[in-house]
This record gives C-alpha cells, structure tokens and sequence, in this order.
C-alpha cells in the first residue's frame, strides 16, 4: 500500500505508543497527525513546543517518549526559535523526538543559516529523510537512539512530506530500548574500594531516574550505610525524608563532599557547572564513577576506578556483591545517620526559622514552608525557575518520590517551569502541578497562559513577585553582580493577578503570611476542575540559600 511520508510518521507514532504530540505551526507532518488521529498540544511559540514534549520525557523518564513538531526547511523560522529549547533540551540529556520540515532536494545552500550544522550541535541523532521509503528505517534509528543509552534528543527534518512509499515493503516495529549490564570485576573492585572506604558518599545523578533506579539506590545506600547527595537534576531520586539524604546543595553537602575519601558516583557525568557541585581535592579522593557513557570517565574529574553500564543493573550488581563479601552485613552501621541528621539540622537551621517567618513583605522561604504543607507530597509536583526560585526550592523542598520535583538546568533556560508543569499535567493527570517562578521566568510563559485555558489544565503558577531580579540587585549582602540591570516594574506598579486573572485564570495576590495556605488551597481546589490559577505572593529579596561546591577545598 502505498502512504505518503507524513502518515507513516504519524503511524508509527502511535505504534511507539507516543499519546499526543506538542507543536507551533507549521509543519509538513502536522496534517497527518490529525487526520491520524494523534492529539496535538498546540503551544504559542517553538520554544515551548519543544520544551513541553521535552519535559514530558524527562518527567516520564524516557518511558514515554516526548516528541514535537515545529516550522523547518528554507528560512526555518520556527527552527531558529526552537533552538533555545533545544539547546536546553540536549545539554540536559533530555530524551525528546523533534520533527520538522527539512530543506528540501535544490533547495540546500541557498539561505544563510546552515540548518544541518545548526541542529547538529544540539542532538545526539539530526536525522535527514532523504528517500520516502526510508521512512522505517530513519524512525526505528531514532527510537533506539531515544530508548537506549545516554538520552539526548533526536531531530528529524522530513524535506518532502508528501512522498509516498510502500507501507508494507519494511514493516515497522515499535523499538524496546536497549541496557548494558557492568562487567563483574569491575562490579568487584568497586566493592572493595567501598568497603575500605573511612568515609564514603554516594553522589547520585539522572542517570538514576532514566533508569528507574531509584529503589536500588536506597537498597545499596543502606546496605552500605552510606550518605546519599544528588544532583539538581536527579532531586528526587532518594527520598529527601531518609536518614541517609544529606542534601542537593548547601553547607551540610559542602561538608559532606569535602570529608568524603571516596565517591561512589552514579548516573552523573560529574561536569561541574553553573549548577552542580565541582569535586573539591578530586584528586586526593577515590572515585568510583559509576557511568552509562564511557566518554565520562576521566572527562573533568581523574577517574579511580569505572563501572560502565545501566544504573540499575550497576546498583543492583554492587548491592548484590556487597551483600556476598560481608555475608549480609554490610558496612557498619556506626553513627553514619545521626551525623547525616546533626549537619543537615545545622545546614538547614537558618531556612527553617524563615520558612516560619510572619516578615512582611513575604519571605519567599515562608511560601516554600507553606507550600509543603498544602501539598500531598507524594502525589503532587514542583518545579522552580531560574533565578532565586531554583535555588532556594533546591535548598529546601523535601522531594519524596522521584520527579515529586523536577530540578532542571546544567542550562537554566528561563519559563521552562511552565512547560515542566503542563508537563507533569500530562503525564499524571491526578496529581496537582505548581511552577513556581520570578518575574523573569513570568514574562518568558506570559503567551503560552492561553494554553492552560484552552487545554484545560489545571496547574498553578506561583509567582514570588519581589519586583526585580532578586539575585542580582545592589546591596543585598553585598554590591550584588549586576546592579544596573535587575529592577523590573513590581507589584506596586503593575497587579499581574489583575492581568492574569483577566485572561480567565483563578487569580490571587497574597500580603499577609497567613493567607498562603489558604490562598494555596483556593488554588488547588479549582485546580481540580481543570482551570489554571495563578497566585501572586508579594516578597522580600531574598537571595540566601545554598552553595555549590567548588574545585578547592574549604
Ligand atoms: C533565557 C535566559 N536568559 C537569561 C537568564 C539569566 N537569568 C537567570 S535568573 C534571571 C532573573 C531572575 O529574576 P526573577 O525571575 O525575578 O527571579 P528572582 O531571582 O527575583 O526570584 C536571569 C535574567 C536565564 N536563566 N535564561
Ligand atoms: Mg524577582
């Protein structure tokens, strides 16, 4: 039978089980996605098309796949504006499937912008269909691409549409993904190494998530008896209520990474960035870097020792050994959690008392506090912006199931929150999702809040409305690192739940620190009924929260 290129897209689509796909127009394949039957989630801008199926995989931890369409081919306007949230999409390792117009045969070299070259540094895979019966062939390379190994995005730019091919000649089948199982020796040595250690720390990453891990995790950190820090990105991967979890960041992990002889990396490439830990001493430590990419080992950090494999298969291999050389002991027990308790209470202790705080104008630490409260912490999900939001939640939010919160950003692309939450939305519809964000992050989502109204979905943007860009302003603790450029109209100026609230949202704006839980409540509530709130908490500047580690010791 012959099909066009389009509906054979769409086809297989559904065979690989793919719900729905996010797009901005236009895009050759769109049409056949409808007449196909595969519901489009049409976002305002390119950007957010990309972001929202993005997120989608990263919340459903590549179990389903996210996968967008956006505007390609000669003057790839939609492309250009794509490439921020592709760009995010790729340095966070985010398994999502982006489709778009390819340039077409004759039509290469004539326009300034190189498309091939440009989408290539922002994907594991930038796939050109340049024969209509290759359509199988280019789609079955790319779900492997998707469900197997380090993920990262795959783009495929499609040139003719409309071409037609033989549906029958290369039948399609839906592609399960692929792990490795680490070698035995290594398996061994890194339990030997663990067993010696004096103080060791397990330093867990996505890669726990991706592969569904997080159970093996707790297994192993308890059976070794060993403190447990993870990255932004992997926040949720232990359970932030264990007696082994030290923190994602702050003085008690700082203390942590700097006394630790060695570490039991997992699931990380440990690249230190603008938002990750650095290693202090790195080389005066042993580390055990437990990595499904080999390109890892040894890439920022000297490499001790490496286990190359699933994160899964890896956890449960070192349990499993540890378990066999210590006849089911362990390491010993000793006072490994009432220390992890005594420097987390002494981290902590300072945001505690504001998270209690009565101050007005509101501290945002107190939003935070009471936001923990309203929330069935098991059944809900947040996510920050960039900005204080990010380090502040990240310091504090206690996350007790994996993606309960999504920390996001080895690049922190502001309004990605919005996306994040529509999002979580989509993939669990039961559970209450809440952005919460500055002005800055605000002013990124404002075109795409239409798209809360016309979907339906029910989820609450948090704004902690401080008038500026908390993190930058003068004076604060010091001169502050761009004094020129970081006050916007505030909330004395403009009253955005006015504005929002005029676009049909449920609105509130929040004085007093004992309206937030109600005004929470108000929110969730409507939540449920499918119609997005927006809540405006009039705050203080407060940027205070924890550091990041950096290359030195203390
Ligand atoms: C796309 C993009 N451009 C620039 C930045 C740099 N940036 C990070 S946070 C921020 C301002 C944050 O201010 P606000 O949203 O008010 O949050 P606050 O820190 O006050 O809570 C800026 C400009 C960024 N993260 N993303
Ligand atoms: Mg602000």
């Amino acid at each position: 039978m012959p099909i066009d290129v389009a509906t054979g897209i769409a086809r297989i689509l559904k065979q690989e089980g793919v719900a729905w796909v996010s797009t901005f127009p236009v895009c050759r394949v769109n049409n056949a996605l409808g007449r196909e039957n595969v519901p489009m989630l049409m976002m305002r801008d390119d950007r957010y098309a990309v972001a929202v199926a993005d997120a989608f995989s990263r919340i459903t931890a590549g179990s389903r796949i996210g996968v967008c369409t956006f505007q390609g081919g000669v003057n790839a306007a939609g492309m250009q504006y794509a490439y921020a949230g592709l760009a995010q999409a790729y340095e966070d390792g985010s398994p999502v499937l982006c489709i778009t117009d390819g340039v077409p045969a004759g039509a290469s070299g004539n326009s300034q912008y190189d498309v091939a070259s440009a989408m290539k540094t922002v994907s594991k895979w930038f796939g050109y269909l340049d024969k209509p019966e290759r359509t199988p062939e280019l789609m079955r390379r790319a779900f492997t691409m998707l469900r197997s190994g380090r993920p990262g995005p795959v783009i495929l730019a499609i040139p003719n549409a409309t071409a037609t091919y033989d549906e029958t000649a290369d039948p399609y089948h839906p592609v399960k993904g692929w792990k490795s199982a680490p070698d035995p020796a290594d398996v061994r040595t890194a339990t030997d190494l663990l067993l010696a250690a004096r103080s060791p720390l397990i330093y867990a990453g996505e890669g726990v998530i991706y592969a569904n891990a997080s159970e093996d995790l707790q297994a192993l950190a308890e059976h070794a008896n060993t403190p447990v820090i993870t990255t932004l990105k992997a926040k949720g991967a232990f359970p932030e209520d264990h007696p082994l979890f030290v923190g994602v960041r702050g003085d008690q992990v700082a203390h942590y990474l700097n006394k630790s002889d060695v570490i039991l990396a997992v699931g990380t490439s440990l690249s230190p960035g603008r938002f990750s830990h650095a290693i202090p001493d790195a080389a005066k430590k042993t580390i055990i870097h437990c990595t499904i990419d080999e390109l890892h080992i040894n890439k920022m950090v000297p490499t001790a020792h490496a286990v190359i494999g699933d994160a899964r298969l890896t956890l449960q291999a070192l349990r499993q050994d540890m378990d066999a050389r210590t006849s089911g002991a362990g390491r010993p027990a000793d006072n490994v959690a009432a220390d992890v308790k005594a420097a987390r209470d002494q981290g902590l202790a300072r945001y505690r008392q504001v998270m209690a705080s009565d101050e007005k104008p509101i501290n945002p630490y107190r939003v935070y506090g009471d936001l923990m409260q309203v929330l069935d912490l098991r059944n809900s999900f947040v996510t920050h912006e960039s900005g204080n939001t990010r380090d502040q939640l990240s310091t504090v939010f206690d996350t007790l199931i994996p993606r309960g919160f999504l920390g996001w950003g080895n690049v922190s692309t502001l309004g990605f929150s919005l996306a994040a939450a529509i999002a979580a939305k989509k993939a669990h519809p039961g559970r209450t999702s809440v952005a919460v964000t500055g002005e800055a992050g605000l002013g990124y989502m404002l075109g795409n809040l239409e798209v809360l109204l016309r979907e339906k979905l029910g989820i609450t943007v948090v704004h902690i409305s401080n008038g500026g860009f908390a993190g930058y302003g003068p004076g604060f603790w010091g001169p502050g690192h761009d004094p020129f450029t970081h006050q916007v109209l505030g909330p004395n100026d403009v009253d955005m739940s006015k504005v929002i609230g005029m676009l049909g949202f449920h609105t509130e704006r929040v004085n007093e620190p004992a309206e937030i839980i109600p005004a929470l409540r108000r929110a969730l509530d409507v939540n449920t009924s499918g119609r997005p709130a927006y809540i405006e908490f009039i705050c203080c500047q407060y940027p205070v929260y924890g550091g990041w580690v950096g290359r030195s010791a203390e």
